[in-house]
């Protein structure tokens, strides 16, 4: 077995941050990278101030950190933010010194590498390569231009400058092949969906924040055997299966995809637009709901914002409130508190672990088709 990596977190909290939301938005990026298989989180500095604009922790706090790397044999240090990537360039070349293999991540980074275990199809491997080309390539000019800069000390500047708009355009030709070869996927894909609309075959689509019980739902209502887990981000490719309605004795097509998060960068949501194509096109959108999780109503206040940022073209969408057994506290006020809030939304309440609500849910999507 592969050694674990060794991962320090590191938080900066503004001063004016409520410390149990400190506590909450640390706990959340722990549970991400503990998705992240092999990774031991040796240690966490969470950090009161404004972020530093060169280093994020601030140059003090850098040495410290630096300190830690070497004692505690660190391989990989996780910031809890999306930074510049001369930010990240910065405190890599602090760490250097005791590490010269270190790597340093932000949010963006964390969430690219936990993608890339789950990616199973040519298009999301596709989508998150260039996504990560994206993200990667400021750094590495960053590195480029220190380099050249020092060599420019021995009056070889201007070799070193074309090297680096050489590498820029590489670079940029690289991602332009991929996002074409990303298109031509997508076109294949649009012409199939549009193809089942022409054939009068409906379509509900999956959608919710990460964990919620979408694949859950999904194998009990397809049938399927897809994978399950008490972790964010299993799912990360859409998967279709057909779901038989018995009043209106036929099949339509479901489909379950990749989970929302909070702080999710626009440019990651537009590369997955190509995932998402099912949902765009969908003509129910089941919204499934942890209801027993104390943060729902942020959480659904994300997913809502994403669906309008990929800008969901169905005619319904119908909140499923999942978890019902796990829900503690009062659940009759619980119930009338949802049906005020989103009576828009046709409430359903189901749980998938112990099959209460679906054939209520099901007649639900009927009367929408
Ligand atoms: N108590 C309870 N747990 C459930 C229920 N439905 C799903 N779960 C659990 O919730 C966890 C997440 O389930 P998934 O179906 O993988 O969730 P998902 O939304 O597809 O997650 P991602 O694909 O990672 O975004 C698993 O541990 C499930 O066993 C339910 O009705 N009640
Ligand atoms: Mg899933």
């Amino acid at each position: 077995m592969k050694k674990a990596h060794r991962i320090i977190l590191v938080d900066v909290v503004d001063p004016h941050t409520h410390r149990d939301e400190a506590i909450h938005n640390l706990e959340e990026l722990r549970s991400l990278v503990s998705t992240y298989k092999g990774v031991d989180i040796v240690t966490i500095i969470q950090h009161r101030t404004r972020p530093d604009k060169a280093t994020f922790v601030g140059s003090g706090k850098a040495i410290e950190l630096a300190g830690i790397v070497k004692k505690q044999k660190i391989d990989i240090v996780v910031i809890n933010a999306i930074v510049k990537p001369t930010v990240l360039f910065n405190l890599t070349k602090v760490l250097w010194e005791m590490n010269p293999d270190i790597q340093v991540w932000d949010r963006i980074d964390l969430i690219l590498n936990i993608f890339d275990l789950h990616a199973q199809t040519k298009q999301a491997k596709l989508q998150i390569e260039i996504a990560r080309m994206r993200h990667m390539g400021p750094r590495i000019y960053g590195l480029g231009t220190m380099l050249s800069r020092q060599a420019g000390g021995i009056g070889t500047r201007g070799i070193g400058e074309t090297n680096i708009e050489l590498m820029k355009r590489h670079w940029r030709d690289q991602i332009r092949n991929k996002k074409e070869e990303l298109e031509k996927i997508s076109a294949q894909h649009l012409a199939q969906l549009k193809r089942r609309q022409d054939q009068n075959f409906s379509s509900v689509s999956i959608v919710g924040y990460t964990n919620a019980g979408k694949t859950s739902l999904f194998n009990l209502l397809a049938k399927k055997k897809k994978v399950v887990e008490n972790a964010l981000f299993v799912t990360l490719d859409s998967v279709s299966g057909k779901l038989y309605l018995p009043t209106l004795k036929k099949e339509v097509s479901i489909s379950d995809t990749i989970g929302f998060i909070k702080d999710l960068p626009s440019s990651l949501i537009d590369t997955f637009k190509s995932t998402l194509m099912e949902s765009i096109h969908a003509d129910v959108i089941l919204h499934v709901i942890d209801v027993a999780d104390p943060k729902m109503n942020e959480k659904i206040e994300v997913v809502e914002d994403i669906l309008r940022e990929i800008k969901v073209k169905s005619k319904k969408v119908i909140y499923v409130f999942n978890k019902v057994d796990a829900h503690l506290g009062d659940g009759k006020k619980t119930l009338t508190e949802i049906n005020n809030k989103y009576e828009l939304f046709t409430p359903q309440f189901i749980s998938v672990k112990e099959s209460f609500g679906i054939d209520k849910l099901i007649s639900e999507i009927e009367k929408n088709i």
